[in-house]
């Protein structure tokens, strides 16, 4: 068997139904072996970036591990981006490379990378197969630590000589997912503890959403009478409109900080590693909080703070375990705590007229609330526009929103076209602003060649608002290198096959987003805003001067 056909057989092995690519001399037996299973897709991409950002987007949409395949060198070079991204948002990606021949290696051949260093400090694993037959077992095991623990991207390097010869090659079947259970007696504390606390606070991360636990955390509330506050950009952990929902870990969300990390008087940290964002910058939890850290993932557990108790479990077996704890005594003054920590999140998130000369985003987010369907996925990319979605928009479905911790420009686009081949009959919103779209919106033309319309709402604030504030706040009056002198958005949505409407007052947002909901092909609603409109806070001319949250 061809090398490239077994990769082909192990990909199909594993349950791959689409692979994200830009196509390169270095792999062609890859696809000359996916030639035989047609039931995989092969999603031909314009940017390595684009195809490594649809992987990680898929991940995210269906929380199983999303797959890519570059060429070496430059292919894999322009893919990192979004490798450096899962690995921030510990999403399952498989990153196939193309690598030079086995004898090339070592001599500056040509495109040749040393992937062990290149990738070494954002991938979860980098491994090169440098025999024919170890083919499935590096398969199956990079699959494996992708999904496993906490989740993460792994490259596997293709030397072409491997995949172009021919040998006997015994598949193998992929290692099953594996669910750490929990200490018995460890859950038996945790539940004592939460008794005995007069307000216990629960806060989760995307450890739940991969181990699928939605319904088991709702119960776990609801028994244990918990507020629930979610991880910065995981909003979509918990259903937002659940009685229980405190709010999310957003810089500007005081109310949530303050519940987290001061008001409670026992704070359990489910699947979240507290990343920099979620503590305020590692400033809490503070030490001596009480604080039960659970993780599938040893080493996930005080990363930034130590714990008083520690439990390593996949997150729906310790809520399981957990659930078969009797309910406490109903306690009335915990039942009414909740009831206000949930009503200070929905006067956070609901916007307020801010009239502005151009569109306001207040009222884009107020249209969107009203005519978005309940199940729609919602992408962002990075960009001070993405403060307003964070902020304002609702999720009540699981795996409704797709926004990278890691702050990059670019996934916007094109994990919203991954969603929707992901998930076809839900609508997928990608939101935007000019700058990134001018970095990843080509794949739009994608999102036509696949079937998979999305809409794309550009905020075209006419430049890198985002860092204007930076400069602005801390070098007063002295911008540079921030303007766009833009295309014509809409016209470019046009040129990609999409219906293109161009929004420059209020009132014509509404009827833009209905018009783009009943299209049947993709839309680019290009959303003129005023920069001076920088944050929901704060104008522009707020900020000269003033330090602003970041290291
Ligand atoms: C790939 C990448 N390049 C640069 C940055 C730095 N950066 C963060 S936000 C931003 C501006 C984004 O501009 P735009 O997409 O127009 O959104 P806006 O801030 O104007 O709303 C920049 C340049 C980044 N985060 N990622
Ligand atoms: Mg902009």
């Amino acid at each position: 068997m061809l090398g490239g056909h077994a990769v082909a057989q192990c990909l199909n092995n594993e349950g791959v139904k689409h692979i994200f690519s830009v196509p390169g001399e270095s792999y062609i037996a890859v696809v000359d072996g996916l030639v035989n299973f047609p039931a995989i897709k092969l999603i031909t991409n314009r940017q390595e970036g684009c195809a490594a950002f649809m992987a990680e987007g898929y991940a995210k949409a269906t929380r199983a591990p999303g797959v890519c395949i570059v060429t070496r060198g430059p292919g894999a070079t322009n893919a990192s981006i979004a490798v450096h991204s899962a690995k921030y948002d510990s999403a399952p990606m498989v990153l196939l490379v193309g690598q030079v021949s086995r004898n090339a290696r070592g001599r500056e051949a040509g495109q040749e990378i040393d992937y062990g260093q290149f990738f070494g400090s954002i991938a979860k694993w980098v491994i090169e197969i440098n025999d024919p037959k170890q083919i499935p077992r590096i398969m199956s095991r990079a699959f494996h630590i992708a999904r496993s623990g906490r989740p993460g991207p792994v490259v596997v390097a293709l030397p072409r000589d491997v995949t172009e010869s021919d040998s006997e090659i015994v598949m193998s079947e992929p290692i099953p997912s594996l669910t750490p259970n929990p200490d018995l007696a460890a859950v038996e504390t945790l539940v004592g503890r939460i008794n005995a606390a007069r307000k216990p606070v629960l806060l989760i991360g995307s450890g739940t959403q991969y181990a699928n636990a939605w319904k088991e955390v709702i119960a776990f509330a609801e028994k244990f009478q918990l507020p629930v506050l979610t991880s910065y950009k995981r909003q979509d952990a918990f259903p937002n409109n659940h009685p229980n929902y405190a709010g999310n870990m957003l810089t500007s969300n005081k109310h949530a900080q303050n519940l987290a990390y001061e008001e409670s008087d026992l704070l359990i940290v489910l699947g979240s590693r507290l990343n920099q964002q979620t503590t305020a910058g590692f400033t809490f939890p503070r030490p001596g909080k009480p604080f039960v850290h659970i993780d599938s993932d040893e080493e996930n557990i005080g990363q930034n703070s130590r714990p008083g108790v520690a439990i390593v479990a996949d997150a729906k077996q310790l809520l399981v375990s957990a659930l078969k704890h009797p309910a406490p005594r109903p306690n009335e003054n915990r039942a009414s705590w909740i009831a206000e920590q949930h009503a200070a999140q929905k006067e956070f998130c609901t916007p307020k007229e801010r009239p502005t000369p151009k569109v306001s985003m207040e009222r884009v987010m107020m249209d969107l609330k009203s005519a978005m369907p309940a199940d729609a996925i919602t992408t962002t990319d990075a960009g001070s526009f993405g403060q307003w979605q964070q902020r304002y928009l609702e999720f009540d479905h699981p795996n409704s929103y797709i926004s990278p911790t890691l702050g990059c420009m670019g996934p916007g686009v094109p994990s919203a076209v991954a969603a929707k081949l992901a998930h076809p009959q839900r609508t997928v919103i990608a939101h935007i602003g000019d700058g990134g779209f001018l970095m990843t919106g080509q794949e739009m033309a994608t999102a036509k060649q696949y079937n998979a319309p999305i809409i794309a709402i550009v905020y075209n604030n006419q430049g890198y608002n985002s860092i204007r504030m930076h400069q602005e706040a801390q070098y007063p009056g002295r911008q540079l290198g921030v303007a766009l002198d833009n295309p014509d958005f809409a016209l470019m949505g046009e040129s990609y096959g999409a219906l293109g409407v161009k929004v420059t007052r209020d009132d014509e947002f509404l009827p833009a987003f209905k018009k783009a909901l009943a299209a049947n092909r993709s839309a680019l609603i290009e959303v003129q805003t005023d920069y001076e409109y920088v944050t929901p806070n704060a104008r522009l001319s707020d900020l000269a001067g003033k330090k602003l949250a970041g290291d």
